[in-house]
C-alpha cells in the first residue's frame, strides 16, 4: 500500500501528491513548516507544534485557511491513514501556486501538505558515547532580517551549517550569532550544564523556540536543577561539565567534544542521562491520542 499524503484537504497516494513548480515554496522558500513526532499512538505536544506553525505563518503574513483544530485533525487523520503509531510528521504550508514574480498577491491560496512516515532514529551508540560538534563559519540568521523563531521553508542558513560541520568531520554544527554568542545547532537547541546550572541561550539571541527545549527545561526544573535562559559563549561550553542538544528528531543528544575541546569527562554526564530517561518517559506518557 502506498503512503497517503494530505494535500489541501485530501488524502492521496504519494504518487499523486504533487506540487506545482510555480509554488512559491519552491520558487522562493516562501512558506513555513513543522516537524512533529508520534510515540506509541500519541502525538507529542501537537498543540504546541500547531501553535508554532500558526505563529510562523502569522509573521510571514500568510493566512492558513484552517482553524488550529482543523489542522490538528488533519495531522491526526494523516498519521492514522498510514497506520502508524510511531511516526515522523512533516507539515508544510507554502504560499501556494503563483507566477514567476515574487509578489505573494499572485498566489490565490496556500498549499498545505502533511506527510507522515516512519521515524529514522539515530543509532543508540551515539546516545551512549555522545557526538562531536564544531562551531561553523556561517552565523545564525540575524533576528532583524529573518528571525530564527520563524520555522520558514528557507533553511539554507541551517543547511550551510550542517554541510560545514560534516565537512569538518563533526556530526553537529554549533551556530553563533553575529556577535559571537552561541545560538543553537543546525536543527537542535543547545544546553550546557556548568557549575550546577543548566544554561540555554535566550530566544532574543536568534534561535528557534524548540518544543523539546521547553519540555527539557520543565523536566530539569522538576528535578530541582536551576535553569537559566542566558547568553552563553564558546568558553562556557568548552569549560562546561556537560553539553547536549535537543530536538524532535534527536531528542536529547550528548555533545562530548566541541572544537576539539573535550567537554567534562568526555562521556555523557549524569544530568544528560537523567534528563534523557525522563524525556523518554514523558513522550510515552503524554500526547494527543490518535482517535
Ligand atoms: N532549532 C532549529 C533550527 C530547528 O530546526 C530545533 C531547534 C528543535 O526544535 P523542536 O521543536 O524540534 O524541539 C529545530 C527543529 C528535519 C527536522 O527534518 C528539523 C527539526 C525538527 C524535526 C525535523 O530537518 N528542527
Amino acid at each position: 500500500m502506498s503512503r497517503m499524503v494530505f494535500v489541501n484537504g485530501d488524502l492521496v497516494p504519494e504518487e499523486q501528491a504533487t506540487v506545482s513548480v510555480f509554488d512559491h515554496g519552491y520558487l522562493y522558500g516562501d512558506g513555513v513548516f513543522e516537524g512533529i513526532r508520534a510515540y506509541d499512538g500519541k502525538i507529542f505536544r501537537l498543540e504546541e507544534h500547531v501553535d508554532r506553525l500558526y505563529e510562523s505563518a502569522h509573521c510571514i503574513m500568510m493566512e492558513i485557511p484552517y482553524t488550529r483544530e482543523q489542522m490538528q485533525r488533519a495531522i491526526i487523520d494523516t498519521v492514522k491513514a498510514n497506520g502508524l503509531r510511531d511516526a515522523y510528521i512533516r507539515v508544510v504550508v507554502s504560499r501556494g501556486k503563483g507566477d514567476l514574480g515574487m509578489n505573494p498577491k499572485n498566489c490565490p491560496g496556500c498549499q498545505i501538505v502533511i506527510i507522515a512516515g516512519k521515524i529514522a532514529v539515530f543509532p543508540p551508540e551515539l546516545y551512549e558515547d555522545g557526538i562531536e560538534a564544531v562551531t561553523v563559519p556561517t552565523r545564525r540568521n540575524v533576528v532583524g532580517a529573518l528571525d530564527p523563531r520563524i520555522k520558514s521553508l528557507n533553511y539554507l542558513n541551517n543547511i550551510m551549517a550542517h554541510i560545514e560541520a560534516t565537512r569538518a568531520g563533526a556530526r553537529e554544527a554549533l551556530m553563533l550569532n553575529s556577535e559571537g554568542y552561541v545560538t543553537e545547532g543546525a536543527a537542535d537547541n543547545i544546553f550546557v550544564y556548568r557549575r550546577g546550572v543548566l544554561w540555554t541561550p535566550p530566544k532574543y539571541l536568534g534561535i528557534l523556540e524548540g518544543i523539546t527545549r521547553e519540555a527539557v527545561m520543565g523536566l530539569a526544573r522538576g528535578e530541582g536543577i536551576p535553569v537559566e535562559e542566558s547568553p552563553i559563549t564558546r568558553h562556557d561550553i568548552y569549560t562546561g561539565d556537560e553539553c547536549f542538544v535537543t530536538g524532535t528528531a534527536a531528542e536529547i543528544m550528548p555533545i562530548v567534544e566541541v572544537d576539539s575541546r573535550v567537554v567534562g569527562t568526555g562521556k555523557p554526564g549524569p544530568v544528560t542521562r537523567r534528563l534523557t530517561e525522563l524525556y523518554r518517559e514523558l513522550v510515552i506518557e503524554e500526547g494527543t491520542p490518535l482517535e
